[in-house]
């Protein structure tokens, strides 16, 4: 059977782009056609300057709206990183086949280390070698496919380098994955920079949907976004990218295509209004499903300690198997 992994950061208060680009994807589909792995990946979050009890908060309100977006522990596995240690254990050897070059060609390291220094902030050294931790995320699963948005796939890519490296230097260890993307909405982009992704940890808030936004909150970041002076509504990513990523919202909303949806409206503000309605439609099940699960954080707890469990019992077996092949003594 396929096997999937994918994993959420708790850099951030969950967006849209997160719900579109990957939530939504692993609710209706993934888990239901494939043994599914979901993690909500609290080592990454270490990896830019962070508030301690923050990233604890996070994380469990990314847990919750993983739950709250449909996971259904019965059906997949949902669990927290830094629970299951064959991450961590994985990730030292998947360094010792990564090259110092590969790390550096990130564009989410050079964009993340450029912020950092704008913002007088030293870079940490595990900004750049995350992506062996995420290699190591996917890789100790054995996982055939990677859902994730655009901004991920050069990650996923380097994941497969590395296991292909590691199988023809140590013998076959681990299953080459592949990314797969959602057909519309892989990259939302911010409402007041459309040029720029919609990315939970961006200082600047007013053009982010978050998940837990009030519907208010979320009509006036829509009705605000910055579109162009251009007459008349078409879709024309490179042209006019403010218009055509509302056009692409409200596709991922009503699953209908973006070019279509052009013709139905004669101007930017019917567009915005009707994209408002149809974000606040589509968050509003998953906001009172979030309240009703954050009233019962032991649930939460339970299902993330039993899918701890079950991940370690997966992924021990393939770590293990790297660590002889790299030369490693057994315990
Ligand atoms: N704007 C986006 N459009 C579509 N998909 C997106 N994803 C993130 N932003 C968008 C997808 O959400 C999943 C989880 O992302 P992540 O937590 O691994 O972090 P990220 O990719 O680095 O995205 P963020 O939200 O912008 O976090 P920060 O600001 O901390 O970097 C992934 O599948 C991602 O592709």
């Amino acid at each position: 059977m396929t096997r999937i992994f994918s994993g959420i950061k708790p850099t951030g208060h969950l967006t849209l782009g997160n719900y579109l680009g990957a939530l939504r994807r692993w609710a209706d589909e993934d888990q239901h056609r494939a043994e599914s792995l979901f993690c909500v990946v609290d080592l990454h979050a270490l990896t830019v300057e962070h508030d301690p009890a923050r990233v604890r908060r996070l994380s469990r309100q990314a847990a919750t709206l993983l739950l709250a977006a449909g996971l259904d522990p019965a059906t997949c596995t949902v669990f927290v990183q830094s629970h299951v240690d064959e991450h961590a254990r994985l990730s030292y050897v998947l360094e010792c086949v990564a090259t110092d070059g590969e790390m550096r060609r990130m564009i989410q390291y050079k964009e993340k280390s450029a912020r950092a220094q704008v913002a007088g902030q030293s870079v940490r050294l595990s900004l750049l070698t995350y992506p062996a931790l995420m290699a190591a995320d996917i890789l100790a699963y054995g996982a055939d496919e990677v859902p994730v948005g655009e901004d991920q796939t050069q990650h996923v890519e380097l994941t497969r380098d590395l296991a292909v490296r590691f199988n023809q230097r140590y013998g076959r260890t681990f299953v080459v994955p592949r990314a797969t993307r959602p057909a519309v909405a892989a990259r939302v982009m911010d409402l007041q920079d459309p040029l720029d992704k919609m990315g939970k940890s961006h200082e600047a808030t007013g053009g982010i949907v978050y998940l837990l936004d009030e519907p208010d909150a979320v009509a006036r970041k829509v009705r605000r976004a910055v579109t162009d002076s251009e007459p008349g509504v078409s879709y024309d990513r490179a042209a006019r990218p403010g218009v055509a990523n509302l056009l692409e919202i409200l596709a991922a909303c009503t699953g209908e295509e973006p070019e279509k949806l052009a013709d139905a409206y004669d101007g930017s503000g019917a567009l915005k209004a009707a994209v408002a309605e149809a974000v606040v439609e589509l968050l509003r099940p998953l906001r009172a499903r979030h309240a009703e699960l954050s009233a019962d954080p032991e649930y939460v707890d339970g299902v993330l300690r039993d899918g701890a469990a079950r991940a370690r019992t997966l992924a021990r077996p393939r770590v293990d198997a790297a660590y002889a092949a790299i030369g490693l003594l057994p315990a």
